[in-house]
């Protein structure tokens, strides 16, 4: 077919009327990005030749994506997330801050409010039968190497089977969630299980679209962390455990060199009795070193819509009358 309208009078005044720009209301920003977008859309179904049968496929699966809310899933698997970072690194970058621990992806599976500890928390409700105990530890500091006493480190990870309380109903509340404040020398210590890789469910609609392009879910075994101290630039980041065969194949593309730690198997009767452990554990060690900011936007994570945050914030989002 060689049927090409985009560039005509009629679709371009067609493109002008759809995106609103002819009205008086609305938002500027929204029209214009809707205009881009459309567009740009408009020309791909031109450039293709997209049948209406592969148009009208494509509608069925965002209303699957929507209705299973996997938006959220699907964004990091095409990249999204990850650009995201790169964009934020280069502004950083360009503003000559840099140095401290590197950023990556948060995901769609935090949740707001998990119990609060000073220095030390456990953070598994031990009902994980195959959860290798795991010591996870670490100081956070300045780029100058200062120790950040009463810093704010929330952590949260996957169980045995790569699940996530809160979204996996099997588990208890907040299991494997934890907000840490560092103690006096800066340090904060979990005891945990090991988490497991993360697989996308099979069948589900993201699964749908990753496999149209030939391409896995899986996600290597990781922990996320929210690291915060007052005079300090937020840090939302992860590690990812050495070894795991996805590593370095993240569907997420979350993984960053500098964020890669092993776990090591510690089996000397002292070092369990001085964590007063079970038995031998796996020890995890993630230092990290937040850049110094006066701006203090940049002390606090990006909004977002969160499981058990803003809930207010969200549900005006969610209505469409947030500004864009
Ligand atoms: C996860 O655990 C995750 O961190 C991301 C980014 C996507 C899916 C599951
Ligand atoms: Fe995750």
């Amino acid at each position: 077919m060689t049927v090409k309208i985009f560039d005509t009078p009629e679709v371009q005044d067609f493109l002008e009327a759809v995106s609103g720009l002819d009205q008086q209301g609305g938002n500027e920003r929204a029209k214009r990005i809707v205009h881009r977008l459309v567009a740009d859309l408009f020309k791909l179904i031109d450039d293709f030749d997209v049948t209406e049968e592969e148009y009208w496929s494509a509608v069925n699966l965002l209303n699957a994506l929507g209705s299973q809310t996997q938006f959220g899933l699907l964004s990091p698997g095409l990249g999204f997330d990850h650009f995201l970072d790169m964009r934020q690194d280069a502004i950083d970058a360009e503003a000559r801050r840099s140095g401290g621990t590197p950023r990556t992806i948060e995901g769609p599976l935090y949740v707001a409010g998990a119990p609060e500890a000073e220095g030390f928390a456990r953070m598994d409700d031990g009902q994980d039968q195959n959860g290798e105990a795991m010591w996870l530890t670490g100081q956070v500091r300045d780029v100058d190497g200062n120790p950040v006493a009463g810093a704010k480190v929330e952590i949260w990870h996957a169980n045995s089977k790569g699940g996530y309380s809160f979204f996996d109903k099997t588990q208890s509340e907040y299991n494997l969630r934890r907000t840490i404040y560092t103690d006096s020398e800066g340090r904060y210590t979990a005891r945990s299980i090991i988490p497991s890789g993360y697989g996308v469910p099979e069948g589900a609609p993201t699964d749908v679209v990753l496999k149209s392009l030939g391409r896995h879910g899986e996600r290597p075994a990781h922990i996320h962390y929210f690291v915060s101290a007052p005079g300090h630039q937020h840090l939302t980041t992860q590690i990812n455990l050495a070894g795991d065969p996805y590593t370095f194949d993240d569907f997420a593309f979350a993984t960053r060199e500098e964020l890669v730690v092993p776990a090591n198997r510690i089996e000397a009767a002292d070092e369990i009795a001085k964590r007063e452990m079970d038995g031998p554990f796996c020890e995890v060690v993630f230092d990290v070193a937040l850049s110094t900011t006066d701006a203090t936007e940049l002390q606090v994570r990006h909004k977002r819509p969160r499981a058990k945050e803003d809930e207010q914030d969200q549900a005006s989002q969610q209505a469409g009358t947030a500004k864009v």
